[in-house]
């Protein structure tokens, strides 16, 4: 018999699961300013000019746009935050989220 003793403790691996993710959306409609969007993009995604005018025109032509991709509160409150931008200005401008496949 040895004087110390060893104690078997089972392996216990830290729960990393990965964070879902969700995107969102800009979609097109007929009545928003171009420029209105762009800026709203802007001000609320912190994009650059010519990114936001990309994002906006892709919107314009193809119906809609990812925006970005955030965790889930985060691409909720930037939704509703720019829909509400929109909405003080009386346009129908709309952003929607949409979890990561
Ligand atoms: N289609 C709008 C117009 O012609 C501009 C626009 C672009 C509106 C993108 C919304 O997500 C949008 N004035």
């Amino acid at each position: 018999m040895s004087d110390t003793e060893t104690i078997q403790r089972p392996v216990v691996l830290p729960k990393t699961e990965k964070p879902k993710l969700y995107k969102v959306i800009l979609l097109n409609d007929d009545f928003t300013p171009r420029d209105f969007v762009t800026s709203v993009l802007m001000s609320v995604f912190r994009m650059s000019e010519s990114e936001a005018q990309g994002v906006m025109l892709t919107a314009h032509r193809l119906g809609a746009c990812v925006v970005a991709v955030y965790t889930k509160e985060v691409a909720e409150m930037k939704a509703k935050d720019a829909t509400d931008l929109g909405r003080q200005y009386g346009f129908p401008l709309a952003f929607t989220t949409e979890k990561e496949s």
